[in-house]
């Protein structure tokens, strides 16, 4: 007998029937096959083998970086960055880094920015063959105090005389004509603008003298810190993440001919004269190549060869 109710409601639960029955044999099929292992799931990789470390040549941020990772001598993979034609700007590296700057690690697939979080990710995320931090947790603040006022002070008077003496010779070796065109690469024309007035416009000795004045009050800090730590390093015995974020300062200082900055002060000289003579110093710091133009390297005698740098 026909059921006018009933007939849908038995369609309508056969259907459900069906599609429960199929989900079951699937949930059980995705099981079978994990358990079985013919599927290899995607995972991350996070060997030391899978390091990418994006980045310029000479750049106080990546050189950071690099000596971290030579003191937990760890394979890396360059991903050079052509700096001078804005390729930090383009949307594939904007989509790591969004704020367009280097370095940018890449590990296990994950990307990390800010150089400070790059070596503390290096530190724990590799424990062996060194710590690279106190174990005290007064010594761990005392640490990240160095870090922070390298990337808040000391950076900051760094990038007003690396603008000064040296990026403006960009100007003599790439022409006008050129940096203009690559700029126009930059989707923030603010920023684009801002770069081009200050390597176009003369240096400012003021401005010069100031991020001068304000290194030199660090470096006296840094000279009794040293004296109060009893060194050899920063935080005393243990070579820190701090010794490694300030060590880049020093050497783009000395590149730009200014050690008077720190000359007369004794625990800095010994201390900068310590590091530079450890290995992971000597394998981190810019080769001559790489380098920018600047009081050591003319435009002139080492005019640009794109050739020069990595692919
Ligand atoms: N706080 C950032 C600063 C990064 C930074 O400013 N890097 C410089 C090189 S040392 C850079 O990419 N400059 C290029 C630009 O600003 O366009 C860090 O420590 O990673």
């Amino acid at each position: 007998m026909d059921d006018p109710v009933g007939t849908p409601i038995r369609e309508l639960r056969g259907k459900l029937n069906v599609i429960s029955a199929l989900r079951c044999l699937s949930e059980y099929t995705f099981l079978k096959i994990v358990e079985t292992g013919p599927v290899v799931m995607p995972q991350e990789d996070r060997s030391a083998d899978s390091i990418e470390l994006y980045q310029f040549g000479d750049s106080p941020c990546c050189m950071k970086v690099r000596m971290a990772l030579a003191e937990k001598k760890l394979p890396w993979r360059e991903r050079f960055i052509r700096s001078w034609q804005f390729d930090h700007h383009q949307p594939d590296y904007l989509e790591i880094n969004p704020h367009g700057t280097a370095p940018t690690l890449v590990h296990g697939g994950q990307h990390i920015t800010q150089s400070n979080v790059i070596i503390e990710y290096l530190d724990e995320a590799f424990p062996d063959p060194v710590r690279l931090k106190p174990s005290d947790p007064m010594q761990i603040a005392r640490m990240r105090q160095w870090m922070a006022d390298e990337q808040d002070h000391l950076f900051k008077h760094i990038i007003v005389l690396s603008f000064n003496l040296m990026m403006k010779l960009r100007l003599e070796a790439f022409g006008l004509e050129q940096l203009t065109a690559w700029s126009k690469r930059i989707p923030d024309q603010v920023r684009a603008q801002d770069y081009l007035q200050r390597v176009t416009s003369p240096p400012n000795d003021t401005s010069i003298n100031i991020a001068q004045e304000n290194l030199r009050k660090h470096m006296k800090r840094l000279d009794q810190e040293l004296e109060k730590s009893g060194g050899p390093w920063v935080c005393g015995e243990t070579f820190t993440l701090a010794d490694i974020c300030l060590a880049p300062i020093f050497d783009r200082i000395e590149w730009l001919d200014l050690e008077r900055i720190w000359e007369d002060l004794p625990k800095i000289t010994e201390w900068y004269g310590r590091i530079q003579l450890r290995p992971c110093f000597i394998e981190g710091v810019h080769p001559f190549a790489y380098r920018m133009w600047g009081p050591r390297k003319s435009v002139e005698a080492h005019p640009f060869n794109d050739a020069d740098y990595p692919t």
